[in-house]
């Protein structure tokens, strides 16, 4: 894991009363150095996050963090938003689309974009586990999106640390899909607390698992009831329209 995300061993609740154990602190004093360190990383990411919010303010840019474990569907439903979206701006209805692909290593999630000719720019993390505000700043520097646009960002494959840092987004979304099973908004609530948006994706799978859509809904919800929700299958299309129709409507709404 990453250095600077507080994903390592100081992080960990102390859950031990609940468990019986004994509860030690063998390196209270490291413990607080990382913690300041922590908070140093998180403070400054959220200036750079705050920049970029004051510019997509500025140019009634519409951004969306989109973020989930790895395979989830991020890439396959963000192509299957554009094709949506650009088949809408035939009938004028819709925004120019940029995308930002974040990823540890390769640029197969910008190839899919770009292969929709969607201007796209790849961020590789390496060993990093998520995306931070100035790899945003970098990415739009290059992008140039233009005014009224939409730019969604797909954050690095991982339900926990992208939680964390603050992008300059107006939303957060979070996928979970069906076969990543219906406890996982309980397992990982951080990132649901955070999110503004759940899309349940692989909705066509459910028939096939012991996953239930019903539990999983609820199971967000207890962890956030404010979470707006949708039910999709990036593949199959069902859900496609009632998402893109909100997409189409809050993009309005920001102009
Ligand atoms: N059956 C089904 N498969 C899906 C659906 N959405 C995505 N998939 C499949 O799930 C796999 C992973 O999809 P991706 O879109 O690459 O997932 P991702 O979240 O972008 O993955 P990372 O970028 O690696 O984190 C692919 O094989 C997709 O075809 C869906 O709604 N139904
Ligand atoms: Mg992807």
């Amino acid at each position: 894991m990453c250095g600077t995300c507080g994903c390592g061993e100081h992080h960990h609740h102390d859950h031990d009363h609940e468990h019986g154990h004994e509860h030690h602190h063998p390196h209270h004093h490291d413990e607080g150095k990382v913690i300041t360190l922590e908070q140093d990383i998180l403070q400054r990411n959220n200036l750079l996050a705050e920049r970029n919010r004051g510019y997509f303010e500025a140019k009634h840019i519409f951004c969306l963090n989109l973020m989930s474990s790895p395979g989830s569907g991020k890439t396959t439903l963000l192509e299957e938003t554009i094709r949506r979206l650009t088949a809408g701006a035939a009938s004028g209805q819709s925004s120019q689309i940029y995308v930002i692909e974040g990823d540890q290593q390769t640029s197969n999630d910008a190839d899919r974009i770009a292969a929709l000719n969607v201007p796209v720019f790849q961020v590789n993390t390496g060993t990093g586990c998520h995306l931070e505000a100035d790899m945003v700043n970098h990415a739009i520097k290059h992008l140039n999106p233009s005014d009224g646009s939409i730019l969604f960002v797909e954050n690095v494959g991982n339900l926990v640390c992208p939680a964390m840092f603050d992008l300059g987004e107006a939303k957060k979304v979070v996928i979970v899909s069906t076969t990543e099973g219906d406890d996982k908004p309980l397992k990982y609530p951080h990132i649901f607390l955070e999110a503004d948006i759940c899309i349940i994706n692989k909705i066509d799978l459910a028939p096939y698992l012991e996953t239930d859509v019903e539990t999983l809904r609820s199971n967000a919800l207890k962890v956030n009831h404010h979470l707006q929700l949708f039910e999709v299958s990036a593949t199959k299309g069902t859900g496609m329209d009632v998402w893109c129709d909100w997409l189409v409507a809050e993009c309005t709404k920001c102009k």
